[in-house]
């Protein structure tokens, strides 16, 4: 199989993923903020990086981000359920904080634009590394009108760090809508910090994991950062439990329409990657993948006090 098929039947595979994480997670948790219609946009980011590449990952993907970087779907499940075997030990949500160990810098304040900027230091780092590694922030779109935003943009920019920015613009902050929520286009900031700015088609998730690719190896090669604009839809609600009232029946269909797992599967069908018979099968192994995961997950002991640092404490004493 060529590398390219192979590339394209990952990103089909980590879309899969998110989607039934998404579905699994959401029919537990009403606070879980699925990623419904934006997996391309997701799996075009994270598949394919380097091991020593850092990623600040938006929330609406966190565990994606952390999954295609290596991390244990078990792990990533059990520390949404306050288990100690999560990667915060029980004591933060972990849809939020992806593990360090796989190179995934989480959102632990909970504060949306601090990311971005530990993506730009974590670019600065690998600057001073010397090894080439680069760093990747992506963040919603109303994330986008923090002013971490600017601070990180302009010093990447200044010191053409090997960052790149990925917007994931799905048109919504909660309720929000992109024309209430800021003015002018996230990606034509672009030439006002003298990068180079690049709309992309956040449900193609081949043209999002170029338009991704092509960024990292200019900024691996010293041409320092890129901003990027995935453009997509939230089909769902901004949480599990939000029926999402706010916005209109017909817009909802009409992205449900440019579905990215649905367009991917078409293209790998076209191309005599993948038939529907294999896709059927692939669908299947990602279900079992996913519900064995959540069922070990839940099966894992609760923290004890450990986990609050009074070991720690009292380790002097
Ligand atoms: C600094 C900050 N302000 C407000 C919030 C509350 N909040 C949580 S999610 C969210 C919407 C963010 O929208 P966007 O960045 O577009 O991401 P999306 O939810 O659309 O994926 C807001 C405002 C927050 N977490 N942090």
């Amino acid at each position: 199989m060529s590398t390219r098929d192979e590339n394209w039947l990952a990103l089909y595979r980590l879309m899969l993923v998110v989607r039934e994480s998404d579905r699994v997670i959401g029919g537990i948790d009403g606070h879980w903020h699925p990623a419904l219609g934006e997996e391309a946009a997701i799996a075009g980011c994270y598949h394919g990086l380097r091991a020593d590449d850092v990623v600040a990952p938006h929330y609406r993907g966190m565990l994606a981000a952390s999954y295609a970087r290596g991390a244990d779907l078990r792990r990533l499940f059990a520390g949404l359920d306050g288990r100690a075997t999560g990667h915060t030990r029980g004591r933060y949500r972990s849809d939020v904080c992806g593990p360090f160990e796989v190179g995934v810098i989480g959102l632990y304040s909970g504060a949306l634009g601090p990311p971005i900027e530990y993506a730009t230091g974590a670019a600065l780092a690998a600057r001073l590394d010397g090894k080439g590694a680069v760093a990747l922030a992506v963040f919603g779109d109303g994330s986008a009108s923090r002013g971490n935003f600017h601070e990180a943009v302009n010093l990447g920019a200044v010191l053409r760090l090997p960052v790149v920015f990925v917007c994931q613009n799905n048109q919504y902050a909660i309720s929000t809508p992109a024309a209430a929520e800021r003015g002018g286009s996230i990606v034509d900031r672009a030439p006002g910090y003298g990068i180079p700015g690049v709309r992309v088609d956040g449900n193609d998730v081949v043209a999002m994991h170029e338009a991704v690719q092509a960024a990292i190896a200019r900024a691996r090669a010293g041409g320092g950062p890129t901003l990027l604009e995935a453009f997509t839809y939230r089909l769902g609600g901004h949480m599990s439990a939000d029926p999402a009232p706010y916005r209109s029946k017909d817009e909802v269909d009409e992205w449900a329409r440019r579905d990215p797992i649905a367009l991917h599967e078409a293209r790998l069908a076209a191309e005599g990657i993948l038939d529907a018979q294999g896709a059927a099968r692939l669908k299947q192994e990602v279900e079992t993948e996913v519900a064995q995961a959540m069922a070990q997950a839940r099966e894992d002991p609760m923290p004890g006090p450990e986990v609050l640092g009074i070991d720690r404490v009292f380790a002097g004493a």
